[in-house]
This record gives structure tokens, sequence and C-alpha cells, in this order.
């Protein structure tokens, strides 16, 4: 699969391509739409989030709900473009104009742990507002349209199916190792910040209070898990087809993420090897694995158990009680600049995470069991599982 996303934050639109999927995908606006919903929802959104709604129009690639097995591609419209028709106007507009807009004053106070000042510096900018257009984590919306074709794709040819939920939120911790099923999800959607756990949600939503109260923002950790992964996606053979490295790499590429896990991660270094793999043992449905601690992956490869992955992101860029910086332009010490901010993303994360996990595994599927047709695929899958020499 080969894909892409284009767009900037106070743009027109985000626009999506992916490219490799068979045809017979079912996939329809609201499928999209309804999990665009799921990622603005969370406990500690900005006031963006309140009253921009994205607006899925797809452009090519699906006909009468179904995959055409060419190019998809997805646009998702910023209902707060006219605010922005002239600062983002891909065409010249008259300086004169555009000095009289308060929205485009030079943005020249970098926020510290933004794209802001390394990316002014190397792209030559004079302000901020051409990286931060783009570093937004707005962009992370047309990741999630694309993720509900290929989470689609997914169940409709090998039936994995996927479900994140936050497992940390700043110090407050859910009980380690309760892994939530795709029964759960309505649930944890229904959760202000996708926590299982009620004990544990309620310590979230007071620790974004409390930041809310101090100026501040927080970050957490996203777990996401997949379910029904068949035996042997990706491979041992060399580093850039190994699972384990794609899903970390795919996870690390979301805003603000700073460590990534699968299986237990760290926690493994921690441990004798006695304690630290999944011993194999035979039971009445075949070879199973007794522990999950590997997170369902060896050697780069799935093992057929549970796939389980976890995101850590640090806390909002955009600090309400703003941190030192220096203006570029001046060269005096300042305070970085800051106009609104969510206090916490990190339950929008997890569907983002969601969706980098899926498009992910359905690289790894359409690399393993190829087909041109829905149909094709989900026999190739069938009789691989069912002609496995070891079970
Ligand atoms: C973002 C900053 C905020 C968020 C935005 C991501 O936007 P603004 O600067 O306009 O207040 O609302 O997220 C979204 C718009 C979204 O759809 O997730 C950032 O700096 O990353």
């Amino acid at each position: 699969l080969r894909w892409l996303t284009a767009g900037e934050s106070h743009g027109p639109a985000l626009v999506a391509t992916l490219e490799g999927l068979p045809a017979g995908v079912p996939i329809t606006t609201e499928m999209v739409a309804d999990h665009l919903a799921r990622r603005r929802l969370g406990y500690g959104r900005g006031a963006r989030m309140k009253f921009e709604r994205d607006e899925v129009t797809f452009i090519g690639g699906v006909r009468h709900g179904l995959t055409l097995g060419s190019p998809v591609a997805v646009m998702v419209g910023n209902t707060e473009w006219p605010k922005w028709e002239q600062v983002m106007a891909a065409d010249p507009v008259d300086p004169e104009v555009l000095a009289g807009l308060a929205r485009n004053a030079p943005l020249t106070r970098p926020r510290p742990g933004h794209a802001d000042l390394a990316g002014m510096q190397k792209y030559g900018f004079d302000e901020a507002r051409p990286i931060l257009e783009r570093a937004s984590a707005r962009e992370t919306a047309a990741r999630v349209a694309l993720g509900a074709v290929a989470r689609s794709y997914l169940k409709e040819t090998a039936g994995i199916e996927i479900v994140s939920h936050v497992v940390e939120l700043a110090a407050a911790k859910a009980p380690y190792g309760v892994y939530p099923t795709p029964a759960d999800v309505e649930k944890l959607d229904a959760d202000p910040v996708r926590c299982l756990d009620a004990d544990a949600s309620k310590a979230m939503v007071a620790e974004i209070d409390q930041a809310h109260k101090d100026g501040d923002t927080l970050g957490g950790v996203v777990e996401v898990l997949a379910y029904d992964v068949p035996v042997g996606l990706g491979s041992h053979v060399h580093w850039d087809r190994k699972l384990d490295a794609r899903l970390a790499g795919a996870l690390m590429g979301i805003q603000a993420i700073k460590g990534v896990e699968i299986g237990d991660g760290f926690e493994l270094a921690r441990v004798p090897g006695s304690k630290a793999h999944d011993e194999i043992v035979k039971t009445p449905e075949g070879i199973r694995r007794a522990t999950g601690r590997s997170g369902g992956t060896e050697g780069g490869l799935t093992t057929g158990e549970l796939l389980r992955v976890r995101a850590a992101m640090k806390p909002i860029a955009t600090v309400p009680r703003a941190l030192q910086t220096v203006d570029v332009a001046t060269g005096e010490a300042t305070q970085a600049h800051h106009q609104r901010s969510d206090v916490c993303a990190v339950p929008a994360a997890g569907i983002v995470a969601e969706a980098m996990v899926a498009l992910v595994l359905a690289d790894a599927v359409a690399e393993k069991f190829g087909g041109d047709s829905v149909a094709e695929t989900r026999r190739n899958v069938r009789s691989y599982l069912d002609n496995l020499p070891i079970r």
C-alpha cells in the first residue's frame, strides 16, 4: 500500500490518498465520519473541537459503498476555512489586506516542544505560521479517514479488529494488563478519557481539571490492541520488513509521540528471561502462548496472539502558562506565543494510533495475501491458515 496526506491546519481541507487496496472493501462517508467523530471526543480538548466540524467527501476510488481497486482519495474539509481564507490563501494576497488582519500577525515567539523554531531555521521562514500549520495535529484527521478504510479492509479480509484505550494520563494509571475487546468499544467511546476502569477514568479527569486550573497541559499513554491477527505478518528476514519496527515507526510518526512499546516493552528489560517470554503450550485449539508479554510479535513476525502496542504522548506544546523562548524578530528573551490550546489530547491520540496500526496491518496483509478483490484476498487468507504446516 502507498498512502499520503496533505493539507494545513487552517487550510480549506486535508486530503489523503491510499493506493493498493483491492476492490470490494465496504466504505461509506458515514463510516469515515464516525471515526472522525471519535477522534474529536475526549475530555480536555480545546475550543476549536467544539465549533469546527470535519466534512468528509470521497473524491475517488469508491462507488456505491465499495472500493473499486483504484486509489482511494478522501477530503476532510475544515469548516473554519472562511476565517482563514486570506491568511492561508494559496494565491498571493494584497500585502495591505494581510497587514490589516490580526490573525496574520507574525508568530515570532516559537513554542518549545513544537516544530516552530527548528522548522523556521530549516525552511528559512522568519515566523512560525508556515511551519505550525503543517506540524499541527489537525493532520491526524486525514490519517483517521484512511484508517477507517484500512480497518474495513482488515475486518473483511482477515477478521482483524482494532481497539484502543487510554492506560495512563499524567500520574493517573489504569490497572495494568486489562485488555478491552471490540465489545467494549462503545463503553470506551462513552468514557470522557476512553479508559475502561471507572476509578482510573475519574482520576484522569481530575488530572485534566487541575492542569486546566494551573494553565498547564498533560500527556499520557495509549494502548492499541489488534484481535485475530494471523500468524506470519511481517518478517524476520530484514529490518525494514519487521512488523514491530513498522508499527513503532508509524506510531512514532504521530504528533507528540515520544515513546513506543511493543507488548510489555521496556519492562521486559527489567526481568530475567524466565519471566520475559511467552511459553509455547499445547491447547485444545492448537499451539498457543501462555502469556502475551511480547505483544504478539517475535522476530518481527506476528505470532497469531493478541497484538499489543503502546504509545506515550508528551504534553501539548502550546502551554497556556507560556514557556520561555526568544523572539526571533528582536533576539530578546520572552514568552512563547499562545492563543488557545487543548489541555490534553491523549484520548484523541488513541484513535489516531488505531488508524496507524490499521494502516500498517493493512499494508502487511496486502503484502502477504495480495488479491485484487476482497473475495480473492479472503480466499488467500483462509487457504494459508487452513494449510499451516504446524498448528
Ligand atoms: C493543534 C492546535 C489546535 C487543535 C488542533 C491541533 O488548533 P488551533 O491552534 O487552531 O487552536 O485544535 O487540532 C485540530 C484542529 C484537530 O482537528 O485535531 C496543534 O497545534 O497541533
